[in-house]
């Protein structure tokens, strides 16, 4: 009995190995690709001819080796992963131009970002840095924001308390302590657990990346649990782990506030996401230097140099399979025509819903491992962004490279269960939530693009529900009660900036205007209205779910990327990227993208010689 489970211990030790340490096919970050940075460009018509090639049947290269629907950073960043080992790859896009939500759009002569407000983790020797160095070429800046980057704001007007949230390993607990005196030990345990929690995160893609049948053991064993301490966490809810360090209400909230960058109430966010955001911004946050436009206008030229192209106006509106269920393409709508375009394999980035539902034929959306999958996600909340055109520069209106998160009260989980429980006229007289940033102050480059102007950016969250009888209209045209009840919210949210910031007075508004969640359908096709895909709630964090949805479908030759396969945000998307490289690639390219940053060094020093 003993023998035969020695026996098979060592067999399940021998393969993980192989799949952990295993590296099988080529490397794309063998080599350092950085180049010596390009004179920037900032002429939106010569951005555009790199960010907007339209799709034409002709513009499709030959000999493709693999199809990507969606140019989000998850799948261009997969595009770039394959293009660096020398694939050529086509991706495909349903909005005017590339991005997803890494896009940029222009009003009144205003620049503004969609889905990029700050990203943490990027120290440069840091492994996550020097693989984003590769994949844009070094040609891809960051500029940090200020130190302190985020401040949170709680109570009525009459009685706001503000907490600025400072970076910093040492720093973000010592003048959080300074905030609240007594709670040193509250404090520091919520770091070491956030610490903790975060480092088991590992074990999460080890079981998108282990054969089915090790995760299977490794779930039902509980060994999951055991091997990692997020797993462990990702039971347990913020507001359960946070109540059990303090009884202070304020600090609670401002424990809990970055749920916002997930879109949970405390009560239904796992703690092991919550870890992740919080070890994210501690080492400090930035901002793409020239805005967020620049990820994709760096990335794209390196697929089109491997042969590949990046298209826009390119709806997929099924992918192609034979009869044994594979996948062998994709069709294209353009206009009311269909055009097929193949490869012999194809990725999605345009989430799981959209792949699911919407791209699979009905017999085989209806095979159980897709039920199975589909059963255990479901969508996201709908986001609310309200885009601000202001006459002034920023120190003539009070603004900095930070952010700013307003809650209305302190109990956070009160505070969101009530607003989603509002009909729309009402939720939209008070938006207890306001996330406010300001984007010109965070790129050095803005002056001197768009001289005595400045950008805010908020957002808030709006149930699909509230904008659902409008989702059929045209995007331009959806009629006077639309209008309305944007601008009831548009009016609220005003007048709590105008609240915090007195700098900024009506006059100086050039430009105003609301995205919903059914604005997010049309430009990102975010099926309803979400801000950050498939829903982040504590079930998310299942070891089943985890090991279930990989990038590896059920169906042959097809695959999943971006956040829905992974996490939201930048990195949690590219994290997507990392993980279906590694399938596909048949190497783990976490493991290799640590590698790099430990030869980083050695690069360095080889670009100075
Ligand atoms: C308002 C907002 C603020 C945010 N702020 C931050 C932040 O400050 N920091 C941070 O790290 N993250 C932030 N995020 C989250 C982050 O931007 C996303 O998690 C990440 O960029 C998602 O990348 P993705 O590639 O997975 O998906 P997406 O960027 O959504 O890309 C999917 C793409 O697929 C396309 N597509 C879908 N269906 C089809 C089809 N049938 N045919 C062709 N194309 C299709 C879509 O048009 C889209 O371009 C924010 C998001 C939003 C919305
Ligand atoms: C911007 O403000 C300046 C004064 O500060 C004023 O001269 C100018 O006309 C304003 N521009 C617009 C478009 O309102
Ligand atoms: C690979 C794996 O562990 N799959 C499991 C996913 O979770 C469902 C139930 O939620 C199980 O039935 C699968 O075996």
């Amino acid at each position: 009995m003993w023998v035969l489970v020695s026996i098979i211990s060592a067999v399940l030790i021998i393969f993980m190995l192989k799949y952990v340490f295993g590296s099988y096919g080529p490397n794309p970050f063998e080599k350092d690709c950085r180049e010596p940075l390009k004179k920037r460009v900032y002429d939106k018509k010569e951005k555009n001819k790199v960010l907007k090639q339209g799709f034409l049947a002709s513009r499709v290269p030959e000999n493709l080796e693999a199809i990507v629907i969606g140019s989000g950073v998850g799948g261009l960043g997969l595009a770039v992963l394959l293009a660096k080992v020398g694939k050529k790859v086509l991706v495909l896009e349903q909005h005017s131009k590339a991005g997803g939500c890494c896009h940029t759009f222009s009003e009144k002569g205003f620049e503004f970002d969609v889905g990029i407000h700050y990203i943490g983790d990027l120290l440069e020797h840091k492994p996550f840095r020097c693989m984003l160095d590769q994949m844009t070429n070094g040609q891809l800046q960051w500029e940090p924001l200020e130190n302190p980057f985020d401040h949170v704001l709680l109570g009525p007007p009459e009685n706001r308390r503000r907490y600025p949230i400072y970076s910093g390993k040492t720093r973000f607990p010592e003048e959080l302590k300074k905030c609240f005196p007594g709670e040193e030990k509250a404090i520091d345990e919520y770091l070491r657990l956030a610490k903790k929690t975060k480092n088991g995160v590992w074990l999460m893609a080890m079981l998108k990346l282990l054969p089915v049948f090790l995760t299977k053991f490794l779930i039902c064993t509980g060994l999951v649990e055991r091997l990692s301490f997020f797993f462990k966490m990702a039971p347990r809810s913020l507001t359960d782990v946070v109540n059990e360090l303090t009884q202070n209400q304020d600090l609670r909230a401002v424990f809990s506030y970055i749920v916002g960058t997930y879109g949970k109430t405390p009560k239904e966010a796992s703690f092991a996401m919550h870890s992740l955001l919080v070890t994210h911004y501690l080492d400090g946050a930035w901002y793409p230097k020239g805005g967020s436009s620049e990820i994709a206008y760096h990335m794209i030229p390196i697929v089109e140099k491997a042969g590949g192209a990046v298209l826009v106006r390119a709806p997929v509106n099924r992918i192609l399979f034979n009869d044994a269920k594979e996948a062998y393409g994709v069709s294209v709508l353009k206009g009311q025509e269909e055009v097929h375009i193949r490869a012999p394999m194809i990725v999605s980035d345009a989430g799981i819903f959209n792949t699911y539902e919407k791209l699979l034929p009905a017999e085989l959306q209806a095979l159980p491992a897709i039920q199975e999958q589909l059963s255990m996600v479901k969508h996201g909340d709908g986001g609310l962004s309200i885009f601000m055109g202001l006459n002034g520069t920023k120190e003539e209106l009070g603004l900095k490279a930070d952010n700013y998160w307003i809650f209305a009260e302190n109990n956070l989980d009160k505070l969101l269960e009530d607003y989603n429980s509002k009909a729309r006229e009402q939720a939209a007289q008070k938006i207890p939530l306001l996330f406010v940033a300001c984007p010109s102050a965070k790129d050095p480059t803005w002056e001197e693009r768009s001289p005595g102007k400045s950008t805010l950016s908020l957002v808030s969250f709006a149930k699909y529900e509230w904008f659902e009888d409008w989702k059929d209209d045209k995007v331009t045209n959806r009629g006077p009660d639309y209008k309305e009840l944007k601008q009831m919210f548009i009016d609220s949210a005003l007048e709590v900036v105008m609240d915090v910031f007195p700098k900024i007075t009506r006059d100086k508004i050039e430009y105003i205007d609301a995205g919903t969640p059914v604005t997010n359908t049309h430009y990102i096709a975010a099926p309803k209205g979400e801000i950050y895909g498939v829903d982040h709630d504590i079930g998310r964090f299942r070891p089943e779910l985890n090991a279930t949805i990989r990038p590896q479908t059920p169906l042959k030759n097809l695959y999943l990327t971006g956040q829905d396969m992974f996490l939201c945000g930048f990195a949690g998307a590219l994290a997507g990227a990392l993980t279906c490289g590694s399938v596909i690639l048949n190497r783990n390219l976490h493991l290799d993208a640590i590698a790099l940053a430990k030869r980083a060094k050695h690069f360095n020093k080889q670009k100075k010689e």
